[in-house]
């Protein structure tokens, strides 16, 4: 039990809306983290510099009382934390950066908190069963855009596992723009999913649709994919958050990054802060490509969040002449990693076949992408 749980100041409670978390920090010691976001709450993080002394510390105290306001106390190995809670105001005119051994203030002032890089300032690498999304990892998740039948989910898994994908990507579940085209082979299709994955070494992305299938999913699912038509379903971001399954949630037809980076809010103050964001495309008035793949939403999440980020230009651009050149763009943007359709014979795909590469063309992405990676230092 920590010491603020014995004074009773905070439950010890890990994820959700109220809790606290401790994040190693560079160097060593642990940077405290309070947050207890109630409607209205409002957080400043004061961050004490390692040559501060007890007297400058009581004045910052003092000061934060004297104004009306709570704190909470937290003393690492190097630094010192406090943290302001109180009115938006009142935490505004405080001024503490004029304050003697105060390092840095941080306020947390966006809608979205526990998503964001001020609140925490590593990157978070989520662990897929022993595979590593973020910190510098390549993810790479390849297949079919649907599950069709064993025979070409197994030749699409053998392909993108010797190519050197980590991840088997297929629907199962397929929200279509149209109720007239093929909607998925739905349970059948998890188990293949789940069966030529095991089958190759391979971890399994699938789409959730419906949040009453949770159950079904977890049992064949290594990561979660929340569509780019479900990004606002708040239950289902809400049901899956309550789970501490990988999740990967795609942007938004038109959503805004700050719409992306709320609906992901959703998620993690539920408990699960397993999140991978996937850029997809968003609609403009551009005709020539399905979407426009917004690459600088990369590099803007990446300032925001500490979450990873990964790149799917199969659907951002829906030309499978296009998506070698941009899966360069996008590892050299600052992406985690691919999303990439790969279908053994797009001819006869019964979704996405445009978009999808061949075998051969994956493998020549592949080669090309590792090398930007490797130029730039990533693992
Ligand atoms: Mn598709």
């Amino acid at each position: 039990m920590s010491v603020l749980e014995e004074r009773g100041l905070l439950s010890g409670k890990q994820g959700g809306t109220t809790g606290y978390k401790l994040v190693p920090v560079e160097g060593g010691g642990l940077f405290l983290c309070i947050y207890l976001i109630k409607r209205e709450a409002y957080i400043m993080i004061i961050v004490m510099s390692p040559t501060s002394t007890q007297d400058d510390l009581e004045k910052v105290q003092q000061k934060i009382l004297q104004r009306g306001l709570q704190y909470h106390m937290s003393t690492g190995e190097s630094r010192t934390i406090v943290g302001v809670i109180g009115d938006k105001k009142a935490i505004a005119n405080l001024q503490m950066n004029a304050f003697s051994g105060v390092e840095k203030t941080v306020r947390i002032t966006e809608k979205y908190k526990l998503v964001s890089r001020e609140f925490k300032p590593e990157d978070t690498i989520v662990d897929v069963g022993g595979v590593k999304v973020g910190g510098g990892h390549l993810a790479i998740m390849a297949g079919p855009c649907a599950v069709e039948s064993m025979d070409q989910l197994m030749e699409a898994a053998q392909c993108v596992k010797a190519a050197g994908a980590q991840f088997l990507r297929g629907g199962a579940f397929k929200p279509r723009t149209s109720p007239y085209d093929f909607q998925g082979l739905e349970e059948e299709g998890l188990q293949m999913l789940r069966q030529a994955g095991d089958a190759v070494g391979l971890k399994v992305v699938t789409e959730i649709v419906n949040m009453n299938d949770i159950g079904l999913l977890c049992k064949y699912a290594d990561v979660l994919q929340i569509g780019a038509r479900n990004m606002q379903n708040f239950q289902l971001l809400k049901a899956v958050g309550k789970t501490q399954m990988p999740v990967l949630l795609k942007r938004g037809l038109s959503a805004t990054i700050n719409e992306w980076l709320n609906a992901a809010e959703y998620i993690i103050s539920e408990g699960n802060e397993n999140i991978i964001f996937c850029e997809r495309g968003i609609r403009t008035y551009e005709t020539f490509t399905r979407n426009t793949l917004d690459l600088s939403a990369v590099a803007a999440v990446k300032e925001l969040s500490h979450l990873p980020v990964i790149v799917d230009p199969s659907h951002g651009t829906g030309r499978w002449q296009m998506v070698l050149p941009m899966s360069r763009a996008a590892i050299a943007a600052g992406a985690d990693g691919l999303m990439i359709e790969v279908h053994p014979h797009p001819e006869v795909a019964l979704s996405d076949g445009d978009q999808s590469l061949r075998p051969e063309n994956f493998r020549v992405l592949m080669d090309e992408v590792h090398r930007i990676a490797q130029a730039m230092g990533r693992k």
